[in-house]
């Protein structure tokens, strides 16, 4: 099975370990393709990253469908453009926001999320409300860290993420936690050996869900919304697009 794994932001550092992480935990007969887009911004953190990124990840989708991917994963917790890139294809897309609230609320019935900054807690809050998991989070809370010192400067932002989840612990009244970026992919063993409660990791949960979905021989619905976007031009620098 060949699972194809979309860094949306492109910052290359990020995206081989978040690929790495996806290997470590992939089940044999599971190939892990690591791929960002080739245009695009360097971390995302506010709603125009977000949306400049998701045209990035519509694109890595075209490229997996030509090389033959069989699931794909989403790995920013923004989930950018998972619905565009669930019309472009007929296997089954996982954003990891998604794939953690999912894991979350089977293994506790509340959990909070620790994300990087502040200004991105609300991008989750859509996210909860939008997939149906908002009465299953207590709270969402902000570790204030920019997203990409996790790779600059990670000692430092991994304390703060841990005293964080320590808080969120001993103050939100949860069972569990959902790290809230992609860049943490790397740190669920660490975090949860410092924090002692279930930490949830979106890539690594996507990766057994999406393996789960192949499994079942299930994929991307074409029989309503999710059916592929309808003929038409695209003017501009979207004209390559048109179909
Ligand atoms: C992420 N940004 O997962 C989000 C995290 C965030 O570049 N990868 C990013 O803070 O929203």
């Amino acid at each position: 099975m060949r699972l194809h794994l979309i860094n949306p932001n492109t910052s290359t550092g990020m995206t081989t370990r978040i690929g790495e992480s996806a290997s470590r935990i992939a089940a044999p007969g599971t190939r892990i393709v690591a791929t960002q887009p080739d245009s695009g911004p360097v971390s995302i953190e506010g709603h125009f990253d977000e949306a400049i990124s998701a045209v990035g990840v519509t694109e890595e989708i075209a490229k997996g469908e030509h090389d033959g991917s069989d699931a794909y994963i989403i790995a920013c917790f923004g989930d950018p453009g998972l619905m565009a890139a669930r019309e472009l294809t007929r296997a089954p897309v996982l954003g990891i926001a998604e794939a953690g609230f999912h894991v979350a609320s089977l293994i506790s019935t509340r959990f909070s999320i620790v994300t990087t900054l502040s200004r991105t807690g609300i991008i989750a809050e859509h996210l909860l409300q939008a997939y149906g998991f908002a009465h299953h989070c207590r709270r969402i809370r902000a570790a204030d860290i920019p997203v990409l010192d996790l790779e600059d400067d990670g000692d430092a932002a991994l304390t703060r993420v841990i005293e964080t989840c320590r808080r969120a612990r001993d103050e939100d009244g949860i069972g569990a936690i959902v790290l809230g970026c992609g860049g943490m992919a790397d740190l669920r063993a660490t975090i949860e050996e410092a924090v002692g409660i279930p930490i949830v990791e979106g890539v690594t949960a996507a990766v057994k869900l999406a393996e789960a979905l192949v499994g079942l021989g299930l994929g991307t619905s074409k029989h309503g919304d999710l059916a592929f976007p309808r003929p038409k031009s695209f003017t501009g620098h979207f004209a390559h697009l048109s179909r």
